[in-house]
């Protein structure tokens, strides 16, 4: 296990070591909330996958579990061809078992991906089952990349959506089960209307109030773009989810292949994979790469989905700080928030701010030489990230969209060791990225571009650590 890293996380969810990307498997199973995870134990490179695994109470502090799923079968193996391995897939409790969905290679000169499914009894040891592939060959509408698949019920059947592409466009194909084992193909359940990628990755389509909502992990070309989602109706006669407008469900680089849940307590609940493909991963040098985003619970209000980070996090925080309403007409360090692994909420008072362009330092060096840039556009109406002084890390700047209603506007800040998730207006909008910093950058700062800036509070924590 990794333990002297100056890059490991406090709070975040990481594998003890080696390469993990993304989620899989998302579940609560006797009451514990399951998380499996693509994972290369033996290298901090991607190689052939294996999934990961671990247990919660609290999705806060996680319980390291034996690896659920390695390469062993011709169906998931695929020596020899390039891209092999137990690849992503979602998690059903079926009466007292556990089931994984996930997607394997057949052993070819072309490498077709299929899907399997494994069980357990105990929530710990899973048995393959011995007549998988479950669906051995992509539907007419579909082509040999044909994976991630997630399940779900719906009154008394299994519904299973897959990610696959053809002619230029990303779909997500539909089939139907009694028993997870028996699969009928029902159809293209939702595809790209022509500019939401050329392969959909770990599509995730669930009820949510009284509609459904599609997540999508987007292709285009070569590049992995940013996650989005849609909201719909799912008509489960016919097989088709009629897809209403489409929205970025974060706006930062490092976040993808997002998979939802829903609890016990009837939430619907997010994590995501924070890191990106085809990135610079400092993390590399010391044995490990990937960690997962904090748990979010998703709110639909008309055809917003908003990420609110799960209550649960508020375990974690302590030495309460509070500032009250203030204002800065130039840049200004705030002594009182010292702690780099914390929450900040700060609001906004924009009837009484007269500048255009302000925003905030995070994790600035005294001579300003190191610093991750919140820019607040109040005239182009967005919010900016800009990493290019936060570190060793990739450079690049993220743009979200800053709606103003009312006259206020709320940031909510997660800081770890090499992160930033920013929830933006009671997280309509938000933006995950990683940043590798100095340790000793820790200033943070209020900024404005001529004008004023007022601001009505600010609250702040700093966050626990859950790795001992
Ligand atoms: N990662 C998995 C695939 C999935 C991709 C392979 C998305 O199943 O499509 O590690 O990041």
């Amino acid at each position: 296990v990794i333990k002297e890293s100056a890059y490991r996380l406090n709070y975040h969810f990481m594998a003890p070591t080696g390469w993990i990307n993304d989620p899989n498997g998302f579940s609560q199973y006797n009451g514990e909330y399951q998380l499996f995870y693509q994972y290369y134990p033996y290298d901090s490179k991607w190689g052939p996958m294996h999934w990961g695994h671990s247990k919660s109470k609290d999705l806060v502090y996680w319980e390291h579990l034996p690896v659920a799923l390695a390469p062993s079968e011709s169906y998931d193996s695929g020596e020899g061809v390039p891209g092999y391995g137990c690849f992503s897939g979602s998690a059903v409790v079926d009466g007292e078992e556990l089931v994984l969905i996930y997607t394997g290679h057949v052993d070819s000169n072309e490498p077709m991906q299929v899907q399997c499914i494994a069980t357990s009894k105990d929530g710990v040891a899973f048995e393959k089952y011995t007549q998988n592939p479950v669906v051995a060959n992509f539907p007419e509408d579909g082509s040999k990349d044909f994976r991630d698949p997630k399940v779900w019920k719906h009154e008394d059947k299994w519904y299973m959506i897959v990610g696959t592409k053809k002619d230029g466009k990303g779909k997500a194909v539909l089939y139907v089960s009694d028993d997870l084992r028996l699969w009928k193909y029902k159809g293209v359940a939702a595809e790209s209307d022509g500019t939401q990628g050329d392969m959909w990755e770990c599509p995730d389509l669930f009820p949510l109030n009284d509609t459904h909502v599609l997540i999508v992990s987007p292709m285009y070309g070569t590049q992995n773009e940013k996650p989005f989602y849609v909201v719909g109706d799912m008509d489960y006669d016919k097989g088709v989810f009629t897809q209403g407008t489409c929205t970025t469900l974060d706006y930062g680089f490092d976040f993808y292949a997002p998979q939802t849940l829903v609890d016990d307590k009837g939430r619907r609940i997010m994590i995501g994979w924070m890191e990106k493909w085809l990135t610079k991963m400092p993390s590399q040098e010391h044995g490990w790469a990937g960690a997962m985003t904090i748990p979010r619970e998703l709110i639909l209000e008309v055809d917003t989905l908003k990420q609110k980070p799960v209550v649960e996090l508020a375990d974690l925080r302590t030495d309460y700080k509070k500032l009250d309403a203030f204002e800065v007409a130039e840049k200004t360090t705030l002594n009182e928030l010292q702690e780099v692994v914390s929450e900040t909420i700060i609001d906004f008072n924009i009837s009484e701010t007269t500048a255009t362009q302000f925003g905030l330092e995070l994790r600035s060096s005294e001579d300003g030489s190191e610093k991750t840039v919140i820019l607040l556009d109040l005239k182009n109406k967005e919010i900016v990230m800009d990493r290019l002084l936060s570190g060793c890390g990739e450079k690049g700047i993220s743009k979200a969209p800053l709606v103003v209603k009312g006259i206020s506007v709320n940031l909510r800040i997660f800081m770890d060791t090499t992160s930033v998730e920013i929830f933006v207006n009671d997280g309509e909008q938000v933006i995950t990225n990683r940043i590798f910093p100095d340790a000793n950058s820790k200033l943070f700062n209020i900024f404005t571009q001529g004008g004023k800036v007022s601001v009505n509070s600010i609250e702040s924590w700093k966050l626990g650590s859950v790795w001992n």
